[in-house]
């Protein structure tokens, strides 16, 4: 603890002196989080982060997620210096998106559009027409569907099903989940709701279909915060990374919220519900990059101007 409240000294004071912001993410562990309110800097879902970086008057964005919200962060920011506490800090849905399988992809079905999650690298970026996040994808594809395009989906199979199911649109999905919602069991959550009958069920649409199918809400992170708070019900049973219960508790102080399980049996591991490469963000590996200057975002500048056009796309977006 002392030592914990030295780094957090630390970090305030490099912040300063570098002129920098810190942009966390929901999924960060709490005391990130923490700082991150507490320096002026913002707590938020990919969307709002890459909104957040882009508009603030800091020169260098201090990105504490994964690696693909610091490459957002970047190409709307090329003039802005981005740091992340360790560039190591990936995501299950870029790995399992290299660009040349999917671009092959796409270049298989040149009569569609192609939509990708924002939880992608630069270079599918670049390929893609759209990029989204689960608060804007529904309505993005509610109008690319009445506009008559048919899609090509990636890489979230179980976000693209959920929207497909909604919409109705035409989409074909690429192949990949989430390792962390993914683990998220229907079974679990059927017998934690014959202890709490009166829960209200809140799913990340990363979730599978029959967890999904189970929610009373379905939602982004900023939209499950939001019906936390404003959902009757005392108790919430929420299927997303559990590091979400710090800003979801300060939204409802006097709710009972309660991880939905990662197996059949109601029981849940320690390590799950909880994202390994969120949790590679650290107040020591902050206070090092704010130090030293490494970890910084490189994007090449061609392949930035590219990407920057289906991004753009999502930020300017009206319904
Ligand atoms: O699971 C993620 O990485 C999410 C929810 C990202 C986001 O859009 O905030
Ligand atoms: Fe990627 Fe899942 Fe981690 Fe989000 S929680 S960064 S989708 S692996």
């Amino acid at each position: 603890p002392a030592e914990q409240q030295a780094l957090k000294q630390d970090i305030r004071q490099l912040l300063r002196q570098e002129d920098a912001v810190l942009v966390a993410h929901y999924y960060c562990d709490p005391e990130i989080q923490a700082l991150a309110e507490e320096t002026g800097g913002c707590v938020a879902d990919s969307l709002e982060m890459a909104r957040f970086g882009r508009d603030h008057s800091a020169s260098t964005l201090l990105v504490a997620g994964v690696r693909f919200m610091g490459e957002t962060a970047k190409i709307l920011s090329p003039e802005k210096r981005v740091l992340m506490p360790t560039l190591e800090a990936t995501c299950s849905l870029d790995l399992g998106c290299p660009v040349d399988e999917f671009s092959q992809f796409c270049d298989q079905h040149p009569d569609r559009t192609v939509v990708v999650y924002a939880n992608t690298s630069a270079a599918v970026k670049a390929r893609a027409d759209w990029v989204v996040t689960s608060s804007i994808a529904l309505q993005v594809v509610t109008h690319l569907k009445e506009q008559g395009k048919k899609l090509i989906w990636g890489p979230d199979k179980h976000l693209g099903h959920y929207i497909q199911q909604q919409t109705g649109a035409d989409m074909i999905l690429w192949d990949s989940a989430c390792i962390v919602h993914d683990e998220f069991k229907a079974k679990g959550v059927e017998d934690l709701k014959k202890v709490h009958p009166d829960a209200a069920i809140l799913v990340h649409p990363e979730s599978p279909d029959s967890v999904v199918q189970m929610a009373d809400v379905v939602g982004s992170t900023s939209q499950l915060i939001a019906a936390a708070r404003d959902l009757a019900n005392d108790t919430l049973i929420v299927a997303t990374d559990k590091a979400i219960f710090y800003k979801m508790q300060q939204a409802a102080p006097d709710k009972l919220l309660i991880e939905a399980p990662t197996a059949g049996n109601g029981a849940t591991c320690r390590s799950c519900a909880h994202c390994p490469w969120m949790g590679m963000n650290e107040l020591r590996n902050m206070r090092d990059v704010l130090k030293t200057g490494s970890q910084e975002i490189i994007i090449e500048e061609g392949l930035r101007q590219r990407a920057v056009i289906s991004l753009d796309r999502m930020l300017t977006f009206t319904p």
